[in-house]
């Protein structure tokens, strides 16, 4: 495929301001004899809102080429809203990505599709590539099968988004998320391939081309390989395993 493959470290609620330049230099480091920043992988990092700052004014001092994306952002765009964070703030900051609707809004910040939906067209709206989450719990799967749940919540979530956006799609079945059980790479292909022909219907053949797909839960150096291989899958959103310097390098350099 000629899609970018696509790393992507979610720091989750880890690493403050200060541990995270030791962690992104040493990364950097481990990293500096390998393919990434241009066409082979891209790397992005997703650290805490408090880490933004921090971790962009070091990628620009080194020129480090990993992007940065929140790990989440407001629906509004500015006001009487405390607590929450602005995607036009994540744009100054360099982000060029945002994750939205990780499983763990979705569970501890009650997020539902409809909310998410919100968040894809506040992230458009400020130039931001929105990392979309969806997945199936082990109740979903048990009723439903895997799919129908996160096709579901894809529909939703690409409700009324235009053709020509510039989007990032990540599965992550809810029972394969920091369990160490990941899922088989014939499970992420089967349902990677049918969030694609979401894509395809919702804003059409180009898009599902051109859109990544990324496959998240318990992805480490081991079996980042076997993922790889299945061609709807075009990367991996890295929660755990994107902690550890020497395992997120290996994932990098999955090739
Ligand atoms: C899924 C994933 C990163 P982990 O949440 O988004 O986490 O790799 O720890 O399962």
């Amino acid at each position: 495929a000629t899609r970018t493959p696509f790393i992507a470290g979610n720091w989750k609620m880890n690493l403050d301001h200060l541990q995270a330049i030791a962690f992104v230099q040493k990364l950097h480091w481990s990293l500096k004899d390998a393919k990434h920043g241009d066409d082979s992988v891209e790397v992005g990092l997703f650290p805490p809102f408090t880490d933004l700052r921090t971790v962009q004014t070091l990628l620009d001092a080194d020129k480090i080429p990993f992007a940065l994306g929140g790990q989440d952002l407001s629906t509004k765009d500015s006001g009487a809203y405390t607590g929450e964070i602005s995607g036009a703030f994540l744009a100054k900051l360099a982000c060029r990505y945002v994750i939205i609707g990780h499983s763990e809004r979705r569970e501890y910040h009650a997020e539902s599709d409809e909310v998410v939906a919100e968040k894809v067209k506040a992230a458009l709206r400020h130039g931001l590539v929105p990392v979309i989450c969806v997945g199936e719990t082990s109740e979903d799967l048990e009723k439903f099968g895997a799919s129908a749940v996160p096709v579901g919540q894809l529909q939703v979530a690409l409700d009324g988004v235009a053709s020509s956006a510039d989007i990032v799609v990540a599965y992550e079945p809810v029972w394969a998320i920091g369990s160490g059980q990941a899922a088989t790479p014939e499970q992420a292909q089967d349902v990677c391939a049918k969030l694609r022909d979401v894509i395809a219907d919702k804003l059409g053949a180009d898009a599902a081309a051109r859109t990544r797909v990324l496959y998240g839960g318990s992805v480490k150096a081991a079996n980042i390989a076997s993922f790889m291989r299945e061609p709807d899958v075009d990367g991996a959103l890295v929660g755990g395993a994107s902690l550890v310097v020497d395992e997120f390098s290996a994932i990098v350099r999955f090739q």
